[in-house]
C-alpha cells in the first residue's frame, strides 16, 4: 500500500502523470455528471461506451493546449486554469439542468437569450451537497501545488508531445463522432435535442458546436435589410386570400384542440388488413358529415420532421431546407404564432400535451417564443416502465392523463395533443395489440399497421371522452398527420400491399404517398364532407383562423385558406418539388395526375409549370429569408403584441392552472369549474393495459411531480 502510494507519488510529480491525473480527474466528473445529475436516456451498450468515450477526446484536445507552453510554471498553471474552466463549464451545466433539465446555450451565457433564462443568485438554491465533488479535486490539487507536496516537473517537454497528444485527440474525437452518427445518424444536422449532442459528443463539443452556430446566425441575421422585409410583404399582399363567406366564423368562439397524428398517412384511411380496417374510428371521422376531410393534403416538412409541421401549422412558415428551424433558430426568432394571434383576438388560452421531454426539438424554449401559456411535457405524466415507448408516453395514456390538466384550461383554449406512439420502427409491446400484421418482407412496415391501429384507438378514447365532459360540442377538431411513417426505401415492401409492383414504383408513386390526412371535425355542422382540393401543411393556420372568423390580413403567413376561392393548389414540397390538382413535377421532370410521365409538354403547359415552379422557389427562398434573417422582428402586423416569453415558464403549470381557476371564481371557464369543482377524469375510459397492471393512480404521481417542481422554482 505504501509502496503504491510512492509510485503514485512520483507519478504525479512528473509532467506526464500530472496531465493524466488532471485528464482521469476531469474524466470521473464528467462521469459523475451524467451518470447522477443529467438524465440523457442512454441505453444499451454502445450507447454506454459513447458516453463513457466522449469527454476523453475533448479533455485531452483542451488540456494538451497547455502543453505547447514551454515554461513549466506558466505550463501548470495553463493546466489548471484550463482544468478550472471547464469544471466551472460543467458546474454551470449541471446547475442549469437542474432547473430547466436543459444544457445552456452560448446565448444562455452571454445573456442574450431571451427565453432560457441564465443562472440567476437564485441559482445557489440548486446547489446540493455532494456538488463538493465537482470542486474538491481542483482545491486539493491548488494546495498540494502550493505546499510543494507536489513538485512542478522542470524538465522541458519533448517537443512532439503536445503534437501527438492533439493528434490523439482529434482520431478519438473522429472515432466519438462515427460511432456518434452510427446511433443517431444526421446527429449534427438535425440536431434534434441538445441532450443528444451532450450524450454522444459531451459538454465541450456541444458548446463548441453551439457556439460556431450562433456565430452563424448572428451573422445572417446581422446582413437583414430593408429589401428582404419588403419582398416578404409584396409576396403575402399578392397571396392574400379572401374567406368563403358561409365558412368564415362558423367556429367562432369554440375550443380548438390540434391532434398531431405522429407519422400517419392518408392512405390508411379505410385500409385493410385481412378485411379488418386498420383505423375504423378515424374513419369513421373521415366519412362524418361533421367532419371537412381533405383528399389531398401533403406534408411539407424536411429534415425538422416532426418540428417543421408544427412550425407550419403554428406559423404558416415553412421549415428550413436543412436541419430544423426550431432548433436551429427557435431559441431566439420572433413568431408570430396561432397560441398569440388567438389569445390575442379572441382571448384563446393556450396548452401542449406531449408524452417527451420538454427538451426534444427545443419545444421548451420555441414554445415560449410563440406564446403557449402551458407545456405539459414528460415531466407531468409518469411515465415509467410500460407506459413509455420510444419517444416516451403511449398514446392511449397520453390522452387520459391530459384530461385532469385540459379541464382546468380557461376556455375558449387552444390545445395540441401530439402522439409519439406510431413512430418509425413502430414498435409495441404485445399486451397493447392483436392486430393482425401483413407480412411483406419489411418489419417496419408491418409493424406501422398495428400502431396506427393503436393510434386509432387511442383517438376514439379520447373522443368519447370529450364527447361524455360535453367538450365536444363547444369544440372544433383538427385532426392532421405530421409525415410520412415509411420512407421510400420501405415504400418498396409497401407497393404491394396498395395492389402495385415494387418494379415499376417510381418517384411518382413516392410523392402521392405524401398525402396525410386533414380532418376538421366542427360537431353541429352537417355540410362537411370529402374536400378535394389540393393543400399542405402550410395552409392550415390561415384556415382555421378563417373558420374562427379570425382576420389574418397583415400576417406574414405564406400558405392560404383551404376554403378560399383564391386558395392556391401548387402544394411545394421543401425540396422545391411540388404537386397540382393536375400535375406532379419532381426535380424538373414532369407527370400527370395518372402518373405517367409528360415528355413533350405543351408550350402553354410548359409555360404554366415554370410559373408554378418559379412561385414554388420564391416562396419557400422568402421563407428562409423569414427564418434565417429573423424578420418578424422588424415587423409586427397591426393590433398584434409581440409576444414576450419571459411571461411563461412551464415548471408549475397544473399548480397555476389551478389557481387561476379558484382567484376567477364564479367567471372560471374551465371545465372543472364548469362541473362544480369536480374533476372529469371518472369520464375517461381506456383499456390500457398498462393501468390494470399495477399503480393506475395517475392522479398521485402527476401531482406529485409537477408539485415538486413548482417547490424548486425559483424564477417568475
Ligand atoms: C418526439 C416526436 C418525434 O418528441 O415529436 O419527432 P420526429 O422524429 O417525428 O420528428
Ligand atoms: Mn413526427
Amino acid at each position: 500500500m505504501k509502496r503504491l502510494l510512492k509510485n503514485l507519488h512520483t507519478f504525479i510529480n512528473q509532467r506526464n502523470g500530472f496531465f493524466i491525473l488532471l485528464v482521469g480527474l476531469f474524466w470521473l466528473k464528467t462521469m459523475f455528471a451524467y451518470y447522477v445529475d443529467f438524465s440523457l436516456g442512454v441505453s444499451g451498450v454502445f450507447q454506454h461506451i459513447i458516453l463513457w468515450l466522449n469527454p476523453l477526446a475533448t479533455t485531452l484536445l483542451v488540456f494538451g493546449l497547455a502543453l505547447y507552453i514551454q515554461r513549466p510554471i506558466w505550463r501548470y498553471f495553463g493546466l489548471m486554469i484550463l482544468s478550472t474552466a471547464n469544471t466551472a463549464l460543467l458546474y454551470f451545466n449541471v446547475i442549469y439542468y437542474r432547473q430547466f433539465t436543459d444544457f445552456m446555450t452560448i446565448n444562455t451565457i452571454l445573456g442574450y437569450s431571451k427565453v432560457s433564462e441564465g443562472l440567476s443568485s437564485s441559482s445557489l438554491a440548486l446547489a446540493r451537497p455532494y456538488d463538493v465533488l465537482y470542486w474538491l479535486d481542483l482545491v486539493i490539487l491548488v494546495v498540494l501545488l502550493l505546499s510543494r507536496l507536489i513538485k512542478i516537473d522542470q524538465r522541458p517537454i519533448r517537443h512532439h508531445l503536445p503534437f501527438a497528444i492533439t493528434s490523439v485527440a482529434v482520431l478519438l474525437f473522429s472515432v466519438n463522432l462515427t460511432l456518434g452518427e452510427a446511433d443517431r445518424p444526421q446527429l449534427l444536422t438535425r440536431t434534434f435535442d441538445r441532450n443528444y449532442i451532450v450524450k454522444y459528443l459531451g459538454i465541450d463539443a456541444y458548446t463548441v458546436y453551439d457556439a460556431v452556430k450562433t456565430a452563424q446566425n448572428n451573422q445572417t441575421r446581422a446582413s437583414a435589410n430593408g429589401s428582404d422585409l419588403a419582398n416578404v410583404l409584396t409576396f403575402i399582399n399578392q397571396h392574400n386570400a379572401a374567406p368563403d363567406p358561409d365558412m368564415y366564423g362558423i367556429a367562432k368562439g369554440r375550443n380548438v384542440i390540434i391532434l398531431h397524428l405522429e407519422s400517419f398517412q392518408q392512405f390508411l384511411i379505410d385500409y385493410k388488413v385481412d378485411g379488418q380496417e386498420v383505423t375504423p374510428f378515424l374513419n369513421s371521422l373521415y366519412h362524418s358529415d361533421q367532419t371537412y376531410a381533405f383528399s389531398n393534403f401533403f406534408h411539407q416538412v424536411g429534415q425538422g420532421k416532426t418540428s417543421d409541421a408544427e412550425n407550419m401549422l403554428e406559423t404558416s412558415v415553412y421549415g428550413l431546407p436543412q436541419g430544423s428551424v426550431f432548433t436551429a433558430l427557435g431559441s431566439d426568432n420572433t413568431f408570430q404564432a396561432a397560441p398569440a394571434i388567438l389569445q390575442q383576438k379572441a382571448g384563446y388560452s393556450s396548452a401542449v400535451f406531449h408524452g417527451n421531454v420538454g427538451s426534444f426539438w427545443n419545444r421548451d424554449n420555441v414554445y415560449k417564443n410563440m406564446g403557449y401559456q402551458n407545456f405539459f411535457d414528460a415531466s407531468y405524466f409518469d411515465t415509467e416502465g410500460d407506459r413509455s415507448e420510444q419517444y416516451g408516453l403511449k398514446d392511449k395514456l397520453l390522452f387520459r392523463d391530459s384530461v385532469k390538466y385540459l379541464e382546468q384550461l380557461q376556455q375558449p383554449f387552444y390545445a395540441k395533443f401530439i402522439t409519439v406512439t406510431n413512430h418509425f420502427p413502430f414498435p409495441l409491446d404485445s399486451e397493447d395489440t392483436d392486430f393482425p400484421l401483413p407480412t411483406t418482407d419489411d418489419k417496419a412496415v408491418n409493424n406501422y399497421f398495428a400502431t396506427a391501429h393503436y393510434l386509432d384507438q387511442s383517438l376514439q378514447e379520447f373522443f368519447e371522452y370529450l364527447k361524455s365532459s360535453g367538450l365536444y360540442d363547444n369544440s372544433m377538431i383538427v385532426l392532421y398527420g405530421d409525415h410520412y411513417g415509411l420512407s421510400n426505401s420501405d415504400n418498396l415492401s409497401l407497393a404491394e400491399l396498395l395492389g402495385k409492383s415494387a418494379d415499376t414504383w417510381n418517384d411518382y408513386d413516392n410523392a402521392q404517398l405524401q398525402r396525410v390526412p386533414l380532418m376538421i371535425n366542427i360537431p353541429g355542422q352537417h355540410n362537411g364532407g370529402i374536400q378535394k382540393q389540393y393543400g399542405g401543411e402550410i395552409d392550415v393556420l390561415p384556415t382555421i383562423e378563417h373558420l374562427l372568423g379570425i382576420d389574418n390580413t397583415g400576417y406574414v403567413q405564406f400558405g392560404t385558406d383551404l376554403f378560399s376561392a383564391q386558395h392556391d393548389q401548387v402544394v411545394a414540397f421543401r425540396n422545391s418539388n411540388f404537386v397540382t390538382p393536375t400535375h406532379t413535377v419532381l426535380d424538373g421532370t414532369i407527370y400527370n395526375n395518372d402518373g405517367e410521365e409528360v415528355t413533350h409538354p405543351s408550350a402553354t403547359l410548359k409555360a404554366e409549370i415554370k410559373r408554378q415552379q418559379d412561385k414554388v422557389q420564391n416562396e419557400l427562398q422568402l421563407s428562409d429569408t423569414v427564418n434565417n434573417k429573423n424578420l418578424l422582428r422588424f415587423y409586427t402586423p397591426i393590433g398584434f403584441k409581440p409576444v414576450d416569453p419571459e411571461n411563461y415558464n412551464y415548471k408549475n403549470d397544473f399548480a397555476q392552472l389551478k389557481m387561476t381557476g379558484e382567484k376567477l371564481g364564479q367567471l372560471s371557464t374551465s371545465l372543472y369549474s364548469k362541473n362544480g369543482d369536480r374533476t372529469t377524469s371518472n369520464h375517461y375510459k381506456t383499456d390500457a393495459p398498462e393501468l390494470s397492471s399495477g399503480d393506475d393512480d395517475a392522479d398521485t404521481t402527476n401531482a406529485t411531480s409537477s408539485e415538486n417542481s413548482s417547490s424548486s422554482q425559483s424564477t417568475e
